[in-house]
């Protein structure tokens, strides 16, 4: 019999990934949907295309009804149970922190209510962040504070506390991820990397002028999502429940990530002024490549992120294996690619279109 996984936050980047490598580990995978006015599986279509629905298949639901979490946690009774759903962006977080924390803390608690409730035996995953790290200076590791300073990263300590809560009350099998950041072609398009990575193919194609940023000065762990998805598998392959962080042990300010994408998709990037007039300028042709736009900035940032996942390595044989220029080509090359194909379904369109008006 082959094992059963519930993936929450299947149709988001790392869910996708994830989805991938526990099929490829022969697993059925299951995921939970949210109801959505559009279509928001793009990130799995091709599993859903590609395997029997006693392989991978998906429930409509939510981490905030319980009712809907008590059903699928019932019909599948899963070994494992991977925790990813969350409103995971920290600057919306500010705009909207009270659906934010509800998603992050209080979803968590009633996906734990669920499987308490239920007595079901199985593991579960908790996907903590860096973020909870917050203020706390770097190298950061298991041991080093959380001190957020976002409504995401507070929901995030909070949930990261029921897991502990909830494995001591009752003994059920939590483990916590504390994952840096890690990015990848599938990253949401308004996180800062993709971002980058989207801007420099849409500049090269004539299709965008320049890009908007905010703070160019905070820094990232940044890692390659497909690596990261391998950590929480390991975690959950151990005999004992444990806390783990995850990174790179490398770190790079946004500037820095700009400046290897326009430099390897070609351009020679020059900065001018400073504060809210900075500007990244084509060397070649005088032309503004980047501006900085206050509406991008945070009313909180995170400064700097760098980890330490020595206990990843020793315990779980855990290490990256896609370093950071290759990360920059992996996402530079997606993109491009991505943006072509739009550019050239545009035209076709574009033509179809005019042929029948
Ligand atoms: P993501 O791309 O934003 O995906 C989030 C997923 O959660 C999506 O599938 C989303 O559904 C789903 N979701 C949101 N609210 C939900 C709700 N109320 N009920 C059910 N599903 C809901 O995030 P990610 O980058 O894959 O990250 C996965 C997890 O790891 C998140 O918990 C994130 O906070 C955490 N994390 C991420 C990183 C990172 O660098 N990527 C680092 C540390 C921790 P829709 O597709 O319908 O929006
Ligand atoms: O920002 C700065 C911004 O939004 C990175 C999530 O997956 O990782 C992610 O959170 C940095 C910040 O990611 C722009 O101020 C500058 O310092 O890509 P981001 P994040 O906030 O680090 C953690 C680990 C998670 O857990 C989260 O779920 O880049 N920055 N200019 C910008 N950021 C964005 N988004 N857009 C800008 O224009």
């Amino acid at each position: 019999m082959s094992k059963k996984a519930l993936i929450t936050g299947i149709t988001g980047q790392d869910g996708s990934y994830l989805a991938e490598f526990l099929l490829n580990k022969n697993y059925s995978v299951f995921g939970i949907v949210r109801r959505s006015s559009s279509f928001n599986t793009g990130r799995i279509d091709h599993l859903i295309e590609s395997y029997p629905l006693d392989k991978f298949d998906f429930y409509r639901g939510d981490v905030n009804d319980a009712n809907s979490l008590i059903e699928i946690v019932k019909r599948i009774e899963p070994d494992e149970i991977y925790h990813l759903a969350a409103q995971s962006h920290v600057k919306v977080s500010f705009e909207i922190p009270v659906f934010t924390f509800d998603t992050v803390a209080t979803g968590t608690l009633t996906l734990l209510e669920a499987v308490r409730s239920l007595g079901l035996r199985c593991k579960i995953y908790f996907a903590g962040s860096s973020e909870m790290f917050g203020s706390s200076p770097p190298p950061q590791n298991e041991d080093t504070p959380f001190k957020p300073r976002s409504p995401y990263a507070a929901g995030k300590v909070a949930a990261y506390q029921l897991c502990d809560i909830y494995r001591e009350a009752y003994a059920i099998w939590i483990a916590c991820g504390i994952l840096f950041n890690h990015e990848s072609p599938r990253r949401g398009e308004t996180f800062v990397t993709r971002k980058i990575t989207r801007a420099v193919a849409r500049i090269q194609l004539g299709i965008q002028d320049r890009l908007y940023l905010g703070n160019l000065n905070a820094r990232r762990d940044w890692g390659y999502a497909p690596d990261y998805v391998e950590a929480m598998w390991l975690m959950l392959q151990q005999h004992e429940p444990d806390h783990y962080v995850v990174a790179t042990g490398e770190t790079h300010s946004v500037r820095e990530f700009a400046e290897a994408v326009f430099r390897y998709a070609g351009f020679d990037l020059v900065w001018e002024g400073e504060g809210l007039t900075e500007k990244g300028v084509d060397a070649r042709t005088g032309k503004p490549l980047i501006e900085v736009h206050s509406s991008y900035f945070r009313p909180l940032e995170t400064e700097s992120l760098l980890g330490n996942a020595a206990k990843a390595r020793k315990r779980l044989g855990w290490e990256p294996k896609t370093g950071f220029e290759e990360l920059v080509k992996i996402m530079v090359d997606a993109d491009m690619k991505r943006e072509r194909m739009l550019l050239e379904g545009t035209k076709v369109f574009d033509e179809v279109w005019r042929t029948h008006i």
